[in-house]
């Protein structure tokens, strides 16, 4: 029994090896275009993000051997069942309707199994839930039938970013040279290698930003605001569609996002209309120290105020309380 054991993990690992192998292979056949849809390809789309790389490693590692080995095993039971237990080599079948031991293993080993896939898929969630510190806040709103991106703290508002007219069909967009159901008027502009937060949220219908490169798929809702995060590995384009079924032209609502070097995003959000987190620092500098020197000055006109009450009634109530701040 041991020995059978044993020669069953080694298929399984096989297999997995096996499985993995027809993905590269995959991966081989269909040249890989970066950020969007390859022609023919029978993989998981290349990731330029940390979560994408957790969920091809969850997918590949876990998922495919245990999904292979249990298709396998079901396979052989039949193939099994069906040249072994036939009317012709088993004429008389057994009596008997249960046997303990095996409804106990049917039981046991798939809950088992669970709990393995369980572990794996709750680090991975948790990892998407624990956003670090995010450098970029940005707002995706889904309409019938296209995105609009806000940066509510750079002050950039309502940038609506619609699939291109030529992209609606497949001649016209090789005539184009724009990508099929994926090219869009204004792209979602955000730098290379800073942690940006994604809100999303419907403002009709549910929708759902889903960008594979980076690993992303949240629902947009009406009246609610979902949030997810990416920190793009590399510069370039990379394209997504809404997810969620939200009528007539769902298909037409593609996502793209385009990474940028910091210097270029300071400069779009500056041309946007908006002003950069420098900015904004400086700002907030300058502000405070006016500020500062308001308070002073008030401080400075109130302790006047208070001697001058002081000299005219030394003992009324009136002087003590506007004394009050100066002592502060
Ligand atoms: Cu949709």
């Amino acid at each position: 029994m041991g020995i059978r054991r044993l020669t069953l993990a080694g298929w399984g690992a096989a297999l997995g090896a096996g499985a993995t192998a027809l993905m590269s292979a995959g991966m081989a056949f269909a040249q890989d275009k970066e950020g969007m849809p390859t022609d023919k390809a029978i993989h998981l789309q290349q990731g330029f993000a940390e979560l994408k790389h957790d969920a091809i490693w969850f997918h590949n590692i876990v998922l495919m051997p245990v999904i292979t080995v249990i298709t396998l095993l079901v396979l052989v039971l039949l193939i099994w069942i069906i040249v072994r237990y036939n009317k012709r080599t088993n004429p008389v079948p057994a009596k008997f309707s249960h046997n303990t031991a095996i409804e106990i293993a049917w039981t046991l080993i798939p809950v088992l199994i669970l709990v393995v896939i369980a572990f794996f898929s709750f680090s991975l969630l948790r990892k998407y839930n624990d956003m670090p510190t995010p450098d970029v806040v940005v707002k995706a709103t889904g309409y019938q039938w296209y995105w609009t991106y806000d940066y509510p703290e750079l002050g950039v508002e309502g940038v609506e970013s619609r699939l291109l007219p030529e992209a609606r069909e497949l001649d016209t967009a090789h005539k184009a040279n724009v990508p099929y159901l994926l090219g869009v008027d204004n792209e979602l502009i955000v730098p290379v290698g800073k942690v940006v937060q994604v809100q999303v949220t419907g403002y009709d219908v549910i929708h759902a930003f889903a960008l594979p490169a980076f690993g992303l798929k949240t629902d947009a809702v009406p009246g609610r605001l979902n949030s997810t995060w990416f920190k793009a590995e590399k510069t370039g384009i990379f394209y997504g569609q809404c997810s969620e079924l939200c009528g007539v032209d769902h298909a037409f609502m593609p996502i793209a996002i385009r990474v940028v070097t910091p210097e270029q995003f300071d400069a779009y959000i500056v041309k946007a209309g908006g002003k950069t987190k420098a900015m904004l620092a400086a700002e907030a500098a300058a502000a405070k120290i006016e500020a500062e020197k308001a308070a002073a000055d008030a401080a400075a006109a109130s302790s006047a105020t208070a001697a001058s009450a002081a000299t005219d009634a030394p003992a009324g109530e009136a002087a003590v309380s506007a004394a009050a701040p100066a002592v502060q």
